[in-house]
Formats: C-alpha cells, sequence, structure tokens
C-alpha cells in the first residue's frame, strides 16, 4: 500500500516553519496536506483561510492559495470565498482563541449556514502567539497567563457547539495521532457542508510548562491518554472531571449545503419570471 507524503502540497520554500520545538502545528500541516493528495486535490483550486496567530501563520507552508485574514473572522472570509466561487475547495485554518473566543459567533453562524468549507481548529487552550492567555477552550482551573491562580472559568465543548448549530461533520482528533487525524481531515473536507475538526494540540512554550507539562512529550502523553474514545468516556466515572475528552467522529450527515439551498431559491426567482 501507498503512503501519502503529502509533499506536492508544503511548501518547502517557506521551510523551516516558525513554530516552537514540539508544537502540534507541523503535524496538522502534514495531515491536511495527505488528505488532500488522497483526495487528489488541484492545489490551485484550494484556498486556504487562515486567522491570526501561531496556526493562523500555516497558509505560508501549502503550495495551495493563501488568504490571510484577521482574527476570528477567518470563517466570514471564507464564506466570501465559497459564496463567489463554489468550485473551490476552501479549508479554514483557526486558532482556539480565533476560532472560539473572538471568532465564536461566526463558528456558530457558519455551522448554522452549513456552507461547504472545512474548518481546521487547532485548540493548544490558550492564545499562543500573544503570550498565552486563557481562551474558550482553556480547562477550568489552568493555569495561564491571565489566570494565575487557574482559570475561574468553564471551557467550551467546541465540537457540542457546532453540532447543535448544524454542521454536517465533527471530529476531534489530538496531534498525538497523526494519522487519524489526517483520515477526519479527509472525511471532512470530502463532506458537503461545514465540517469542523477540532485538533488538540500541545503549546510547550506556554501551557505546557504552566501546567506541570515542562517537556513536550508530556503534553503529548496528556493528549494521549485523555483523549478517549465516546464509548470509553461514557464508561469512566467522572470522565469530564477528571480531564478526559472524547476523541473520533461526531457528525457525518448529508443536510443540504448552503449554495446547493441558495440554488433553489434562485430558481424560484427563474420561475417567478417565467410566470
Ligand atoms: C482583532 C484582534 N484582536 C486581537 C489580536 C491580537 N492577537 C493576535 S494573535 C492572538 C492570539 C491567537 O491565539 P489563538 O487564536 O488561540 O491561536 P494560537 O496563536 O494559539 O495558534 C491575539 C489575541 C489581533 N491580532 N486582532
Amino acid at each position: 500500500m501507498k503512503y501519502a507524503t503529502g509533499m506536492d502540497y508544503i511548501r518547502t520554500q517557506s521551510l523551516p516553519h516558525m513554530w516552537c520545538a514540539g508544537c502540534g502545528n507541523g503535524i496538522t500541516v502534514k495531515a491536511i496536506a495527505c488528505a488532500l493528495e488522497n483526495l487528489r486535490l488541484d492545489p490551485r483550486k484550494i484556498v486556504m483561510v487562515s486567522g491570526i496567530g501561531c496556526w493562523g501563520k500555516a497558509d505560508d507552508y501549502f503550495t495551495c492559495n493563501a488568504l490571510h485574514t484577521t482574527h476570528g473572522r477567518a470563517l466570514a472570509y471564507a464564506s466570501g470565498v465559497k459564496g463567489a466561487n463554489p468550485e473551490l475547495t476552501v479549508i479554514v485554518l483557526m486558532g482556539d482563541g480565533d476560532g472560539t473566543t473572538i471568532g465564536g459567533n461566526h463558528l456558530l453562524h457558519a455551522a448554522r449556514r452549513n456552507m461547504d468549507l472545512t474548518a481546521v481548529l487547532v485548540n493548544n487552550y490558550n492564545y499562543g502567539m500573544t503570550g498565552g492567555q486563557a481562551s474558550a477552550t482553556t480547562p477550568h482551573d489552568a493555569l495561564t497567563s491571565t489566570s494565575v491562580l487557574g482559570n475561574p472559568e468553564r471551557s467550551i465543548d467546541v465540537c457540542s457547539l457546532a453540532e447543535v448549530a448544524g454542521a454536517n461533520y465533527v471530529a476531534r482528533e489530538t496531534v498525538a495521532q497523526g494519522m487519524r487525524l489526517s483520515k477526519r481531515i479527509q472525511e471532512a473536507i470530502a463532506n458537503k457542508g461545514f465540517s469542523l475538526v477540532e485538533v488538540a494540540s500541545p503549546c510547550t512554550t506556554l501551557f505546557g510548562p504552566k501546567n506541570k507539562m515542562k517537556r513536550p512529550v508530556e503534553m503529548l502523553r496528556w493528549l494521549r491518554e485523555k483523549g478517549v474514545s465516546s464509548a470509553r468516556f461514557d464508561k469512566l466515572e467522572n470522565a469530564a472531571e477528571l480531564g478526559y475528552f472524547k476523541v473520533g467522529k461526531f457528525v457525518d450527515r448529508q443536510a443540504p449545503d448552503f449554495n446547493t439551498s441558495y440554488e433553489v431559491m434562485r430558481s424560484r426567482l427563474q420561475q417567478k419570471e417565467e410566470q
């Protein structure tokens, strides 16, 4: 069996990348590139729409078209791109601060609208680029530069949010299992409608060291141990309180995407005009 390398989709001129040692962003780039190769997509017909932050720099490392936008607004720009040219494959790259905190409202409505976009949201549990402030996914009681005595807030479950808002495809994986992650991204791109893949990833410079995980490998172990299947999660007592979270595919449905519905409405206008 031939395994994808993803190399046709990786912009080698931009390497080495700018991320810290042990960061999961490189694994996620590779996972996306392999998914694109397996789907045999033409890089000229793909647009990577990124927000701002460490993960927001990811569009630099692909051979595809790129649109580097503003913090929290990548989904709005991506909706414009897809609306203008439905032939394009649009992949949205957002951090947790980007996609769930400042941009949470856009996430809700992108899922509800069910436009054919694939959001790859790298959750490193804090605002990485600006110094490790708490975000909407920072676990309760975790230490960050803005919660030095522990986070008094509770974290949001991005996947549940996307599911109830109406996304066609929702999954979560960790960077500790890159091939599984790539498979989910491939499924997400193949699904016509709004898809969200949450990538649980280590911030080895800020979040890890503040939370008793001084070395990158300790964060990877944490992700691998705590990320469990839905079946295992449901069997564990006090799973959420003990820091376990579900990984796997949560939603894979075929509700009509926005552009398909829009064409139906447009044909009504045509019918009216012909009457
Ligand atoms: C509108 C706006 N608000 C705030 C900022 C400052 N800012 C830049 S990156 C960033 C944090 C990014 O965190 P996240 O989205 O989680 O991505 P990460 O860096 O962790 O990959 C912030 C607050 C900005 N550039 N624009």
